[in-house]
Order: structure tokens, then sequence, then C-alpha cells
């Protein structure tokens, strides 16, 4: 991600000042937030906004970890996780190691309004996308395919490079007040097939009340999901911390019961409240979010809680490297 899109300064929480307002993880967030925006103004729905730009980004097959192009597990599948929350009625959906289904945000929200569960997961989950009339396609590329050999033969980390970006965590409040938000992600790289992480687990890589506030994670689900990292940003935002402020205290307390220094935790959260005040952190130096209202995109740089820089990998680095 280029530097120069993303403005130093600006570390702090900031309120926006119109609406609807789209947060979201990275710098490749701005044009999904963009993409929501757009959305917005035709449908008028922040549910319709957040799944729009999310799928954006699902169908960007140069971003190695949402979507098509994500990359596989180590058996060479491409297992995808991606929830959505709605904050009227605190309605969710969500799937966990989805194959073969291109949008598994949209598949989020059918499970979300077409059944009467939360979750779906692995062969259940695209019987249903499939019966829901989403294609099956095969998601992994050559270039994945081939980086994928590559990491069989050699069984060792891959370089970091400028495509190895990052999970989406999607937030967004409308014009009325109520928040929706979006996650989705191919997982770590190389995982065991059928590892589930954070991101489609309501409360960890996503978190919507429609009275306070939205929160997304991105980097190693591991040490997101043992601690329902989202929920918990919400929670210190109801306690009246800022966005930015609940995102750094969620990440210090992690820190503090996992017992492992803040720098090796490779967590990263986004917080947007009910008054459109927005903010993030990063265990690390260097995570970039990204915030769309009329009038204003940019990329941002959040709050660092260490000086160890992160890259452009975040939580995609084959899993043995974050052992
Ligand atoms: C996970 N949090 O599956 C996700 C990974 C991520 O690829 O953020 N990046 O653990």
């Amino acid at each position: 991600m280029s530097q120069s899109l993303v403005t130093r300064a600006q570390s702090h929480s900031k309120v926006a000042s119109a609406r609807p307002v789209f947060v979201s993880t990275w710098g490749f967030g701005k044009a999904a937030n963009e993409a929501s925006l757009r959305q917005y103004e035709e449908s008028q729905s922040v549910l319709d906004a957040v799944e729009a730009g999310i799928r954006l980004t699902e169908a960007d097959k140069s971003n190695a970890s949402v979507g098509a192009g994500g990359k596989p597990a180590a058996n060479g599948h491409v297992q995808l996780d991606a929830c959505i929350m709605y904050g009227p009625g605190s309605k969710a959906g969500s799937v966990g190691g989805l194959e073969d289904i291109m949008h598994p945000i949209s598949v989020a929200r059918a499970v979300m309004e077409k059944t009467p569960h939360v979750m779906l997961v692995g062969k259940g989950a695209k019987a249903f996308a499939l019966e829901q009339g989403f294609a099956a396609e095969n998601l992994l590329t050559d270039k994945q395919r081939r980086e994928w050999r590559e990491w069989k033969r050699k069984k060792r980390a891959m370089e970091a490079g400028e495509d190895n970006h990052d999970t989406i965590a999607l937030v967004g409040i409308d014009a009325d007040g109520n928040l929706a938000g979006g996650c989705s992600t191919s997982g770590l790289a190389y995982k065991l097939p059928g590892r589930v992480g954070d991101s489609p687990i309501l409360g960890s890589g996503l978190y919507v009340d429609n009275e306070i506030g939205a929160a997304g994670a991105t980097g190693v689900g591991e040490n997101v999901m043992r601690f329902c990292g989202s929920f918990m940003v919400v929670e210190y935002m109801r306690q009246g911390l800022s966005p930015e402020d609940a995102c750094a205290e969620t990440i210090r307390r992690i820190a503090r019961l996992d017992g492992r220094p803040i720098q090796d935790l490779h967590i990263n959260f986004i917080a947007l409240n009910k008054k459109g005040a927005f903010g993030a952190a990063g265990t690390g130096n260097g995570f970039p979010y990204s915030v769309t209202y009329p009038g204003f995109s940019d990329v941002l740089q959040s709050k660092a809680l260490s000086q160890k820089p992160i890259g452009t990998v975040g939580g995609n680095d084959p899993i043995e490297d974050q052992q």
C-alpha cells in the first residue's frame, strides 16, 4: 500500500461531519467504502451498502486474503469465512469454511434473511448457497496455485508481497443512526483445512450494537476470538471510551490476558460509534484504515501500540509464521 495514501498525522478519533459513514480495514477498504457509499445513495440501505462494499473486495483477485484469489488452506482449497450484522434487531448471518462461492458476504446475508439460523459451515453452507442460486466457481487463481505448490515444496514462509493484504471488516452508520457491518476473509494462508478464524464469529471479527456502535477486526484470528475482541471494543465504547481508545484498550487487555508482548499478537481493530466518531488501533505500527462519508474519503493511520512494523501482510502470514 502506498505510503502517500496514509495521512500519518491523523491518529486520533474523529467525528464524521456527514452521514452515512463507512469505516473499513486497510487501504484497499477505501474503494470498498466508496462502493458502499454509491450503493447507499441508490438504495438508502446501510445493510446493502456494507454488502456492496465487501463484494467489491471479494471480487478483487489481487487481494490474497479475501474471496476470489485468496490464499488456500494447506490442502489447496480456498475456504472462506464471512459474517454480516444489522443493528436494528441485532440480526446476523455467518458462514465458515465455505468453498467455491465468490461472495460469502452475500451467502451470510442469505443465512440471516432466509433461514432461522445464524451460522452455516462447510458443505452445508455450500449446499445452501447453491440452493440460493449462487454459482460455484474455482476461486484458486493460477498465481495462488503456484505459490501454494511452492509452499508445499519448501514448507517455508513466503516473502511478504504487496499483494498480501488482509481481511476486510467494514462497518457503517446511516442517516438515521442505524448501524451495520460485515467481515470477509480467506483466513490465514495454508491453514489446517477446516480451521475457522475470528472473521465469521459474531463478537470476534465483527460486532454491531445499534445502541452504541460497531467494531471489526483483522489479523491473527486466534488472538482475537479467545477474547471476543470486537464485542470488547463495543463494550469499551459503551463505557464512554472513544472508538480509538476502545480499540487500544482492547488490545492492551488482550495482551495482558495472553501474556505475550503486544507486538507479537498481530491484531488490529476498527470502530465507529453511534455519533459517527471513528478510530482504529493495531498491535504494530502501520495499520491503515479507510473512512468515507459524503465529501470525504481517505486512508488514515491507526494508533500504534508498538513500534514493530506490520508491513503489508498483517494476519495473512503463512500459519507457521504465527506460531
Ligand atoms: C483470520 N482474521 O482468519 C483472519 C485473518 C486475517 O487474513 O485477518 N487475514 O484469522
